[in-house]
């Protein structure tokens, strides 16, 4: 495993309700650092990244704080790249989902300049794919994914140098349970690949993870962009829009684990952890949980031969 650095992003700027900004503070507190030290090695832990704070300003031609989203995910952007470039797996700690356009247009730019191919696996309860038209509440952590795929202002799809950063062939979304009606309509005219609750309950999560991770090889990158109302809400409360229905402990874990077998994670996010929603750090601490398992803490049980 390549040497981490821990980036944390502490706004929601983005979001539509106040408090993922304490996101990299909580997961540093469920010992988030200290974890991928035991699992993937050698662990920076570049601090957080700076930017405007949040107005609390409405809607305008539909984005919410749109010049501070900009600012943000500039920021980011660079941060992250720099820890790219110096051969190591950023682990981007947000924050709102909106900074995933900062983090991922990143990494495409240095699979770009490397000839490596980008996979992004998108673990969600949200398809995050509206754009300013079809939102319904102009929040800009509902919009990350059809922004990367050139869809929205241009100073948000230019940030990563390239346009657009991401084709949809690259995105394999997981869990999804909560989409809008215009969104749901742009998603399957564009053609993103949704592997949604129904799917999951239907072929469970390992023929899910199979089919999501299929056709990678030695040359990809993949991307994992985890949002924790991914999980479902009873395990995992401290998020700020929850979905019932999502994954249990065990399908996470799973899922999880099924990456960490590839060997290719190259990048991460962990976004919309909100503090001030959960139950004694709970969900940070389940999210640090899930992320050893995502560097290969539990295949080190694994014993029984047929
Ligand atoms: C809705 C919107 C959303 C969270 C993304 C919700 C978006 N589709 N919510 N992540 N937590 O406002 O666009
Ligand atoms: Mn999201
Ligand atoms: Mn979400
Ligand atoms: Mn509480």
């Amino acid at each position: 495993m390549r040497p981490a650095s821990i980036i944390g992003a502490p706004t929601d700027i983005g979001a539509g309700t106040r408090g993922a900004s304490m996101g990299p503070e909580a997961l540093c507190v469920a010992g988030l650092v200290e974890a991928v030290a035991r699992y993937g090695c050698d662990v920076k832990d570049c601090g957080n990244v700076a930017g405007p704070a949040n107005p609390g300003l409405p809607a305008v031609d539909g984005f919410r704080h749109l010049r501070e989203v900009v600012q943000w995910n500039r920021a980011l952007n660079a941060a992250v790249y720099a820890e790219l470039v110096d051969g190591r797996l950023p682990i981007m700690i947000g924050g709102d989902h909106c900074l995933a356009i900062g983090s991922i247009s990143a990494v495409a730019r240095h699979c770009r300049e490397q000839g490596k191919t980008l996979r992004i696996l998108w673990l969600d309860a949200h398809a995050d794919f509206n754009t300013a038209a079809l939102t319904p509440t102009g929040n800009i952590h509902g919009m990350p994914v059809s922004t990367l795929c050139g869809y929205g202002p241009r100073e948000l799809v230019e940030i990563g140098g390239c346009v657009p950063a991401i084709r949809p062939d690259q995105i394999r979304q997981i869990g999804i349970r909560s989409v809008d009606e215009g969104e749901k309509r742009f998603l399957r005219e564009v053609g993103i690949e949704v592997f949604d609750m129904r799917y999951i309950d239907e072929v469970g999560m390992r023929r899910t993870l199979e089919l999501a991770l299929a056709g990678m090889d030695e040359s990809t990158h993949l991307h994992v962009s985890f949002d924790v109302d991914f999980l479902d809400p009873e395990i995992a409360p401290g998020v700020g829009t929850t979905v019932r229905g999502g994954p249990t402990y065990r399908e996470a874990q799973l899922c999880m684990e099924m990456v960490a077998d590839t060997g290719r994670l190259g990048s991460l996010d962990i976004v919309e952890l909100n503090p001030a929603l959960d139950h004694r750090n709970m969900t940070a601490e389940l999210a640090v949980d899930l992320v050893e398992s995502l560097f290969g803490k539990s295949t080190l049980l694994r014993m029984y031969q047929p």
